[in-house]
């Protein structure tokens, strides 16, 4: 039986390139730090381990990769990761995460490669830690864009954009909270921080541990 212990909260951020995800979070974590909660930055790929330096390469253009496998190496990045990331949960650590399987499926279905369809891509992510709350940063491709442009990764062009936008339309789940990312980076701040806060206390509480894609 799942126990019912006070735990950390698993709070993810999604969305498009350049709408904000990475400042929301590390504003994120601090304001909760500095209110008392234990809380950590996460982010996917994570870069750091063997996988992800593949995975960085890749991206970087550095390498090629069959698109099938790649897509595994990005959903084993999170596998080799979730015995940590449980612990730390357990532990009583919030953590929270800039990417995950949502981008996985996204990002990687957006290619239209003939057999890697959303079906395909969630696949190897069935079974990994449900995120309690996800904060979906909703912003048109064409207003992330005027942010100054994408960067010079694989994946940074306003078509791939488009597309991958399409597809967290149809992966979103009605407990997503879908946060307009237009406003000023203290509107959004406060959208995500009264989601994260509630997410908090369910979790200390004793909320229990769901799985992708139950
Ligand atoms: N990406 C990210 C994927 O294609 N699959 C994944 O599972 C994840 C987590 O990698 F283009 C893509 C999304 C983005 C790139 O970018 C990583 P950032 O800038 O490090 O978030």
């Amino acid at each position: 039986m799942a126990s019912l212990v006070a735990r950390g909260a698993f709070i993810l951020f999604e969305g498009v390139d350049r709408c904000g995800k990475t400042t929301q979070s590390t504003k994120l974590v601090e304001a909760l730090k500095s209110s008392g909660v234990n809380a950590e930055l996460w982010r996917y790929p994570d870069r750091t381990t063997s996988m992800g330096q593949m995975i960085n390469s890749y991206l970087q253009s550095k390498t090629e990769m069959d698109d099938g496998a790649i897509h595994l190496l990005f959903a084993a990045n999170r596998w080799e990761k979730r015995a940590a990331m449980e612990a730390k949960l357990a532990e009583g650590v919030t953590l929270v995460v800039d990417r995950y399987s949502y981008s996985g499926v996204a990002f990687t279905a957006a290619k239209g490669i003939p057999g890697l369809d959303l079906e395909w891509c969630k696949s190897p992510e069935v079974g990994l830690l449900r995120p309690d709350a996800v904060l979906y940063l909703n912003m048109p491709v064409e207003a992330a864009a005027a942010r100054g442009g994408f960067g010079e990764e694989r994946y940074e062009t306003s078509d791939l954009q488009k597309a991958v936008r399409a597809n967290f339309d149809k992966l979103r789940e009605d407990w997503w909270t879908i946060v307009d990312a237009t406003g000023t980076v203290d509107e959004v701040h406060a959208a995500c921080r009264a989601v994260a806060d509630d997410a908090v206390a369910k979790c200390v509480a004793g909320a229990p541990y769901a799985r992708l894609w139950d």
